[in-house]
């Protein structure tokens, strides 16, 4: 365990920020192999691990990380260090893993306080450009302090028994990891990956611990992103915000005070899509198909799938599902539009306030436009589902709806095209040009979600498009999602890592020769380079 933080701080005057300084080789824990990154354990540092209880015991959880990472826990050793959620008797590994799994367990107050505070209403809001207001309170921010150390520290022990292992950090909930790992293990090759957007700079600056986060993240070789926008944000915080503790920006790498160099990049996160193929063959896929197909049959199915975060632009869609009916009285009998709404984050007050607001225009438009006798227009799910229903969902709708007013990515849009193309559908998407996957998804119908009248307006053209265009669009983004899938991005994630831990610890040894063998200060990295040009990689992400 690290030493914890000072608790004595009264908030009453800020602490200077440490900026990095080069460790010295007798603070060095033992100094690790360099990874290669087709065979290397991998030590995963997540909020959730990767389990939850099944109905014949624990099982991987489904979608997200758990999914991506599977290959790599089936074939390499490792380990997972991760919040247990509040679960008692977690098993060490699960039968035919190699991993270990590593629980974290909190406090009633952390989880108040670094999850629901911290994470969920100071940085959820922030890094989604503050389109609700982040809350800053000091105690939630301690506590994401002692919460992030005790998550390195359990690193830190996997890491010392994974001789050669790559550690890879995920998301905002840990941003203060890598540099706690890197402190005490230099030589370490760290990834840090983001699963959300990153505002502008002048965003991210309200927050009061800037530099603490931006340098924490910097603690990894390689930080990324989805979305090129995403990236550029952050190098240029980086440089705006830490100008004045001798960090500096070379293109798209950032140079620290100690002349060690961070990589950006950008690495848009996929889908298994053999999975999701698997799934719309399922025979119980097809029992729900058949089922749901006889429920909308003579209406066009319009679906949305999210979780319920005021992130998802859910009250945009309505508005414009609404806006279109007013407009369009024949459609009243024709259209249908579905929510699936997973719960989401009940014990944050902004979230419950989106789903009263959510339930109350459902009410109000199904009581202003069902006919006499008729169905209702929307219809509701406020729940999680089996994901053979999720898929039988995708298949019968005839649009897809993803509208965020910012995504880190949306998987969901994958999704959907993927089942579409397998059953050979010809569902039109709309796609908010908010979202990371607008940047890989190009035949979408794009939208602007802000504009309610223009997004219902973007409805009524795509449900009057051709079955051909229609068909030819969902090939080509399930042909693009199929060869950009997640097994592509861990194998792309882990080798940029172990490339980045390469080249930036050589370039620091470099520097710090050079500037031993040199009378004076040490040498500047030199002056910032105007960005250069950034050709897209093949597979869709960008090389820097
Ligand atoms: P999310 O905000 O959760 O993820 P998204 O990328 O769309 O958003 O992933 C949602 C996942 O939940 C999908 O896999 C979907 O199948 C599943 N899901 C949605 N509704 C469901 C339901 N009713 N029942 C069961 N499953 C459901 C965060 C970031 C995103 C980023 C991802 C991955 O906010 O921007 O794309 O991480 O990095």
């Amino acid at each position: 365990m690290l030493p914890q933080r000072d608790q004595t701080d009264s908030g009453s005057r800020e602490p200077e920020v440490a900026v990095p300084r080069p460790a010295m080789a007798s603070e060095r824990e033992r100094v690790p192999e360099m990874p290669d990154a087709d065979k290397s354990p991998v030590v995963a540092i997540a909020n959730r691990l990767p389990i939850r209880p099944g109905d014949g015991g624990w099982e991987l959880s489904p979608g997200g990380l758990a999914t991506a990472l599977r290959p790599v826990m089936r074939t390499r050793s490792g380990a997972w260090v991760g919040w247990d959620g509040g679960s008692k008797g977690m098993p060490a590994t699960l039968p035919g893993l190699r991993t270990r799994l590593l629980p974290i367990s909190l406090s009633v107050a952390q989880v108040r306080q670094y999850y629901h505070g911290f994470a969920n209403a100071t940085l959820w809001p922030l890094l989604h450009d503050a389109i609700e207001k982040p809350r800053f309170e000091r105690g939630w921010w301690r506590s994401y302090q002692d919460v992030n150390s005790a998550f390195a520290g359990a690193a830190l022990a996997a890491l010392s028994d994974c001789p050669g292992a790559i550690a890879w950090v995920h998301d905002y909930h840990l941003a203060l990891v890598p540099r706690l790992l890197r402190e005490r293990r230099p030589d370490q090759p760290i990834g840090f990956f983001l699963h959300i957007p990153w505002p502008a700079p002048e965003i991210f600056a309200r927050v009061p611990w800037r530099q603490e986060i931006l340098l924490g993240m910097l603690g990894a070789d390689v930080v990324s992103f989805h979305a090129e926008r995403y990236r550029d944000n952050f190098v240029r915080a980086s440089a705006s915000l830490l100008a004045d503790v001798g960090v500096q920006v070379n293109g798209s790498t950032i140079v620290l005070p100690d002349q060690r160099q961070v990589s950006t990049t950008t690495a848009p996160i996929s889908i298994d899509t053999a999975e999701y193929r698997r799934l719309a063959a399922d025979p119980e896929t097809a029992a729900q198909i058949a089922g749901l197909t006889d429920q909308f049959r003579g209406r066009s199915l319009l679906l949305g799938v999210d979780r319920l975060d005021y992130t998802k632009g859910i009250v945009e869609r309505l508005l414009a599902v609404e806006a279109l009916l007013e407009r369009r009285q024949d459609l009243r009998t024709k259209v249908a539009f579905l929510q699936v709404a997973v719960p989401s984050r009940d014990n944050v007050v902004e979230y419950r306030t989106l789903r009263a607001a959510v339930e109350g225009h459902i009410g109000r438009i199904n009581g202003k436009f069902t006919e006499p006798g008729s169905d209702v227009p929307v219809h509701y799910l406020h729940r999680s589902l089996p994901s053979e229903q999720l898929a039988a969902y995708y298949a019968v709708a005839d649009m897809m709806l993803v509208t965020p007013l910012i995504d880190g990515m949306n998987l969901v849009a994958k999704e959907y095209v993927t089942v579409q193309h397998a059953r050979h559908g010809s569902g039109s998407m709309i796609l908010s040009e908010f979202t990371g996957a607008s940047s890989e998804l190009r035949e979408a119908i794009p939208c602007n979600p802000f504009d309610t009248e223009g997004l219902s307006l973007r409805v009524e053209h795509a449900l009057a498009l051709s079955h051909s265009a229609r068909r030819a669009a969902i090939t080509a983004m399930a042909r693009y999602v199929a060869a950009h899938d997640v097994h592509r991005w861990v194998a792309r994630q882990l080798r940029d890592i172990a490339a980045a831990a390469r080249t930036g610890g050589r370039a620091r040894m470099d520097r710090q020769l050079v500037a031993a063998s040199q009378p004076g200060p040490a040498r500047s990295p030199g002056p910032p380079a105007s960005r250069s040009r950034q050709g897209r990689r093949p597979d869709g992400a960008r090389r820097h």
